[in-house]
């Protein structure tokens, strides 16, 4: 009986990982985002402090190395946007929020 039963949830298991293949723009736009999170979460401690979003936000400019494509300045306006609790880093929560808000606006038009 017990078999039959754990047997059936592996069953529904497969199925619901299945379903969670087929996802929609917008969460495939987020897991990508999350990636990119994870990879800019350098320390690994599940949250981006100002110096790994720096580093992740020139790392994706790529310049020359001549010009800075955004100053430190803009970078902090733009760090403490999505710093909601105001405690220095980004936790994966926050940037889930930006990733959402930047998914809705991308897809307006
Ligand atoms: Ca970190
Ligand atoms: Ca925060």
């Amino acid at each position: 009986m017990d078999k039959l039963r754990s047997g059936e949830s592996h069953y529904e298991k497969k199925l619901r990982k299945q379903r969670t293949i087929e996802k929609t723009e917008q969460e495939l736009f987020i897991d990508k985002m999350m990636e990119d999170f994870d990879k800019a979460d350098l320390d690994g401690d599940g949250s981006m402090d100002f110096s790994e979003y720096v580093r992740k936000v020139w790392g994706e400019m790529e310049g020359d190395g001549e010009e800075v494509p955004i100053s430190l300045r803009q970078l902090r306006r733009e760090f403490r946007k999505v710093d909601l609790n105001n405690d220095g880093r980004i936790s994966r929560r926050e940037f889930r929020h930006m990733a959402e808000k930047c998914f809705l606006a991308a897809s307006k038009d």
